[in-house]
């Protein structure tokens, strides 16, 4: 149902029969909770009036991944604007869609429709169907996009991330390197932030003997990981100092290889997390 905190528009989606719970500010999910375990991490001292990106949850990175792109700002405009309502709630799903306001964005002019629609499936999986449109008449158009969900751990030195194997990645704390991941697992024993490339269907998150969550991923082809760990975390305003230690980003993207659409041209992606 629609809700309002502190003046923000927020929706509540549940489905008791799966005892799953979702809340999002805009299009950005802040919130998804599934037989009582919280699976997505929102930093206590996210910023949720809009001033500044949402610290958590699943920030929607488009037009832009990163600074790979035209765009001075990083991760693109769209997780910075409040999306407007793309349509009637549906509580039988439950399910809604959010549709990026039009707007002029410094550094872009070009007319790229996208909607989102987030839903929880009959089991309590939390689904986001991301749409893009090429709204342009004559220009083709690229962007990259992800999305960054943060996903509670309860311990990131006890955290793998399984699926990864024989990819390679970029490694954004080497400038770059293109590095095959040869592990079984991917650890977290100092600040990692790696673009993986060409990844599989479902990627896990295990912690100790545990499987934390699970994704499963349609057309979105790459994956990016990220913990920013003791130091990095010491400079973010908006992460308490130790909260490293509590979550690991995955985040389900096409990054390394922009999408290019041509005029009129549609691009769907799916992610679900259980
Ligand atoms: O998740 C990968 C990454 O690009 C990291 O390099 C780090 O900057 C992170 O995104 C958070 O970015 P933000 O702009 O939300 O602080």
């Amino acid at each position: 149902e629609l809700i309002h905190v502190d003046g923000m528009q927020v929706v509540r989606l549940s489905n008791a029969e799966a005892s799953a719970e979702v809340y999002l500010y805009g299009a950005h999910v802040t919130s998804y909770v599934r037989r009582g375990v919280p699976k997505l991490f929102l930093s206590d001292l996210a910023a949720l009036d809009g001033s500044a990106p949402i610290r958590g949850g699943i920030p929607v990175c488009f037009p832009q991944f990163g600074k790979r792109g035209p765009m001075a700002v990083q991760h693109g405009f769209a997780r910075r604007v409040v999306w407007e309502l793309g349509g009637a709630l549906d509580a039988a799903t439950p399910s809604v869609v959010l549709r990026l306001p039009p707007g002029e964005h410094a550094d872009w002019d070009y007319r790229l429709g996208c909607l989102l629609k987030v839903a929880l499936e009959v089991d309590g999986t939390l689904v986001c169907h991301m749409t893009v449109h090429n709204e342009e008449s004559e220009r083709a158009c690229s962007f990259s996009t992800a999305l960054h969900a943060y996903f509670c751990t309860p311990d990131i030195e006890k955290t793998r991330i399984s699926g990864l194997q024989g990819t390679t990645y970029i490694d954004q704390l080497a400038g770059g390197a293109v590095v095959e991941e040869y592990p079984d697992k991917v650890e977290f024993l100092s600040e990692v932030d790696r673009i993986y490339s060409g990844v599989p269907s479902k990627i896990m998150i295990e912690c100790g003997d545990n499987l934390v969550s699970e994704l499963e991923l349609e057309t979105f082809c790459d994956a990016i990981v990220w913990n920013p760990h003791v130091e990095k975390s010491r400079g973010m305003a908006d992460l308490p100092d130790d909260a490293w230690k509590g979550f690991v980003c995955v985040e389900p993207a096409v990054a390394v290889q922009p999408v290019v659409l041509g005029a009129g041209e549609h691009w769907a992606a799916i992610l679900r997390i259980r």
